[in-house]
């Protein structure tokens, strides 16, 4: 089968699955494979490769790819509408997380890829992943069987995906082969050494995915970097498209919520300068809407210039409370500042400013990501919540006190 018809056909699959639906033949099972809540490219093309590539092999059970984000957050995913355009896989052809039932019949499975922590831990059967192993209470909820590859030195899920699709002669699709070497481009900023976000394994794959690529007219090692190059921009562009975004929509683009006991901390990634959204007319209104209802919003912005022009990736860093808790922003600041594992090379703005009364910082250690950056800021809370210091009763109950010459 070809893999746009799979797709076509996943969502007739999953309506089989619904448990008042008898007339599943009992020997087939259902699995979902699913990315992670960012449904970056990676996680998205991960998991409709996947699902493909493991149909076609095990064709006695059912894989149906679902994209971890509701329906209406696809039109900001704006470099996976633009790759999977190019490969002529349109929005109705796709699962999202809310064209989940209610219920599936029970004995489901499901593989995770470009993440390992899910609410569906109890009924994975595979990880490919490679973020680093998170210390979670969920990962004991695993099922032993569960096979389990994180390798957190490895840029893009996809290489592992890519890995499970050349191991074996079929299936071949140039769409599948198409998706998966963008993505590996894209998330190993097409092999900088300034990024430094590649292994040999990234490399290998993509030399690989490019030999089955056939290019007529110039196939020359000289030609394939070229073509490296113009794809990387392309897709640079497409995500950091915002024209017909709002910037609430900007900001809950890239976005991921830090959970702890007391505190919700929505960390957005942009495809800008925090520093440059700020100037913008409506920013403040659209940092309001975006964190009502919490204490401290954290913005780690990110200017990838085209490769042609030979600009380098600058990032930055914004940590605001509307709720006006300025020592919760001072205490992430410096636990930041003070960060050795790795550095961020943090340094005031050249030209500061003190929008919403937060803290904006250039971060000179373009190689520290959201990923090395979130740890920090949870750290920082559960210190905090574990001296009960960060209660906002509790500091208001402080500041207050002397004022009532109670003290
Ligand atoms: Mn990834």
């Amino acid at each position: 089968m070809c893999f746009l018809r799979f797709l076509m056909q996943a969502r007739s699959t999953l309506s089989r699955y619904v448990p008042e639906r008898t007339t599943t033949d009992s020997a087939r099972k259902l699995h979902l494979v699913i990315g992670n809540e960012s449904c970056d490219l990676d996680s998205a093309v991960s998991a409709v490769t996947l699902a493909f590539i493991y149909a076609q092999r095990q064709q006695e059970h059912d894989y149906v790819p679902v994209l971890n984000i509701p329906r209406i957050d696809y039109p900001l995913k704006t470099e996976v509408g633009h790759m999977f355009n190019k490969c002529d896989i349109n929005e109705e052809m796709l699962l999202f997380r809310d064209d989940l039932p209610n219920q599936l019949a029970s004995d489901i499975d499901v593989i995770l890829v470009d993440h390992h922590i899910s609410q569906l831990a109890a009924n994975v059967s595979e990880i490919l992943d490679h973020r680093p192993l998170e210390q979670n209470a969920v990962m004991q909820l695993l099922p032993a069987h569960c096979v389990r590859q994180i390798e957190p030195e490895i840029g893009s899920c996809a290489t592992l995906v890519g890995e499970r699709y050349l191991a074996e002669e079929q299936p071949r699709s140039s769409r599948v082969t198409q998706l998966l070497h963008a993505t590996i481009l894209l998330d190993t900023i097409n092999f900088s050494s300034a990024a430094k976000r590649f292994c040999p394994s990234d490399l290998l794959m993509v030399d690989q995915l490019e030999q089955m690529q056939q290019h007529s007219d110039d196939s020359s090692e000289e030609g394939n970097i070229r073509r490296r190059q113009q794809l990387f921009d392309e897709l640079v562009t497409a995500r950091a498209d915002i024209s017909k975004l709002s910037l609430t929509e900007v900001l809950r683009k890239d976005m991921k919520q830090l959970q702890t006991e007391r505190h919700t901390v929505p960390i957005a990634g942009l495809p800008m300068l925090a520093r440059d959204f700020i100037e913008k007319s409506d920013a403040e209104l659209a940092i309001r809407q975006f964190a009502a209802g919490s204490n401290l919003l954290v913005i780690l912005g990110m200017l990838v210039p085209p490769q042609t022009g030979g600009g380098q990736v600058q990032r930055d860093v914004a940590l605001i409370s509307l709720t006006g808790q300025r020592q919760l922003v001072e205490r992430v600041r410096l636990a930041l500042l003070e960060s050795q594992s790795p550095p961020l090379q943090l340094h005031p703005h050249e030209v500061e400013t003190n929008f919403l009364g937060g803290c904006y910082l250039r971060q000179h250690n373009v190689q520290a990501t959201r990923k090395h950056i979130l740890p920090i800021i949870k750290q920082v809370l559960v210190d905090l919540e574990a001296s009960h210091l960060c209660d906002c009763d509790d500091v208001y109950f402080f500041k207050e006190k002397p004022k009532l010459g109670l003290s």
